[in-house]
């Protein structure tokens, strides 16, 4: 099993779009671990984003994420971090598919309403900022026999 850690940034929020991205994630079976609302810290953004310091559109991109709160989750499943990449779709919601959460709700670059760790490094690394271990929550699920073949263990 991964975690992968995923942002509903304030795009997402303002428009109302939470319940329909979290539905995507748990019709697909994945597991809720973690789940927490807030304004994001400016420090929490700036380690977040670290690899984009200097880029043109950071400065924007953090002004943005730190301007209205998120909803920040942990989603675990079998390859998750990479299952949740496909579902969220490319970054551009211009240019991502047709049935991706960016393609269907969204039209822009910068304000593309959620983020997902990009590996399970980045995964690690991203939910040690945003969680403490305390707050992600280790439970049975037992509808999970229903969702994985038992081969796929
Ligand atoms: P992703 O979120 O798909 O992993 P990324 O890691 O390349 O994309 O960039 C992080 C975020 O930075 C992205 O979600 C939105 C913003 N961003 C990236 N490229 C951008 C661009 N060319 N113009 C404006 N914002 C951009
Ligand atoms: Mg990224």
């Amino acid at each position: 099993m991964e975690t992968s850690l995923i942002i509903l940034k304030p795009d997402a929020v303002q428009r109302g779009l939470m319940g329909q991205i979290i539905a995507r994630f748990e019709q697909k079976g994945l597991r809720f671990v973690g789940m927490k609302f807030m304004m994001v810290p400016l420090e929490i953004a700036e380690k977040h984003y670290a690899e984009h310091k200097g880029k043109p559109f950071y400065d924007g991109l953090i002004q943005f994420v730190t301007s209205s709160p998120v909803l920040v989750l942990a989603i675990r499943g079998i390859d998750a971090v990479s299952v949740c990449r496909k579902l969220i779709g490319a970054t551009n919601g211009r240019k991502a598919e047709p049935g991706t959460i960016r393609g269907d709700f969204g039209m822009s670059g910068g304000f593309n309403m959620i983020h997902g760790s990009d590996s399970p490094e980045s995964a690690e690394r991203e939910l040690a900022l945003w969680f403490d271990a305390a707050e992600l929550v280790e439970y049975d699920r037992t509808i999970e026999k229903w969702v994985y073949d038992p081969s796929d263990l």
